[in-house]
């Protein structure tokens, strides 16, 4: 299985080894020292997370010969888009608001190869005892209008630090290989990006590329399915 840390990555191996690069927001600067430590404690959440989904492919691939995970990406949330979510909603921007009210400041994405193993993967994770349900969205099942699916979980883990044991939030995002792709583009070609000139019509066509997705997703899952019945294996 590929570890593969979004583009911020090394910021986040500093943030563990070294708190002081953690950029403060000005609006922040009066918490600048526990804003650092919650970071720091996102991203250990983050670990935490990370390692257990490891586990969980780990042993699927040795039971079932395949891996149910292509790769694992992680964030944690730039200090200016905490800001700019804490304002957009109308909320005090200070370190309690954030970690009272964004359940996206640490991320997990999970990239899997099928559709069924997004649902086994989720169903493994939050079976864990340790781990917390807050809540779940299936954007799989019920697709936004404009095409988008994911398999989105707030999950709340308890991560012990030297004097305190301190719940976290995290939001894990699992989806395949082909909602990846469709949802990477859609980021850099539209979603968020009220741009003059953007008509219905790229919208629509956005939406019919999202479901040719799905359905390949469907037709490669059922292939998979027939090697299967036929006493075949995937290889890993
Ligand atoms: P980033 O940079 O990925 O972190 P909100 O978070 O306020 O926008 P909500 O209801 O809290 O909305 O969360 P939602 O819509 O369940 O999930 C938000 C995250 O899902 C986004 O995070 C994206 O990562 C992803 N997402 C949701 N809808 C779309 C979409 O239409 N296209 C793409 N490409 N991604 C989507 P952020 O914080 O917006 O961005």
């Amino acid at each position: 299985m590929n570890i593969n840390m979004n583009p911020n990555s090394e910021l986040h191996q500093y943030v563990v080894n070294v708190p002081n690069v953690v950029q403060v927001p000005d609006v922040l600067v009066s918490q600048a020292e526990e804003f650092k430590a919650a970071i720091m404690m996102y991203t250990c959440a983050i670990r935490e997370v990370k390692t257990k989904l490891e586990v969980l492919n780990d042993e699927l691939s040795v039971r079932n010969q395949r891996n149910p995970i292509e790769m694992i990406k992680s964030r944690v949330k730039k200090p200016m888009s905490i800001v700019e979510k804490l304002r957009r909603r109308g909320l005090p921007v200070s370190l309690e608001s954030m970690m009272d009210h964004l359940d996206d400041v640490a991320g997990i994405r999970v990239i899997c190869s099928f559709v069924d193993d997004i649902y086994a993967i989720a169903d493994m994770l939050v079976s864990q005892d340790d781990i917390t349900v807050i809540a779940t969205k299936d954007y799989i099942k019920n697709p936004k209008p404009n095409g988008y699916r994911s398999y989105h979980l707030i999950i709340e883990i308890p991560v012990f630090f030297s004097h305190e044991k301190r719940d976290m939030r995290v939001e894990v995002q699992i989806r395949t290989i082909a909602m990846d792709f469709w949802a990477s583009l859609d980021h850099q070609l539209k979603y968020k990006k009220e741009r003059e000139g953007d008509s219905d019509e790229i919208s629509e066509d956005l939406r019919l590329c999202a479901e040719i997705i799905a359905g390949t997703d469907q037709k490669m899952l059922e292939i998979r399915k027939s090697i299967e019945a036929k006493g075949g294996t995937v290889k890993k």
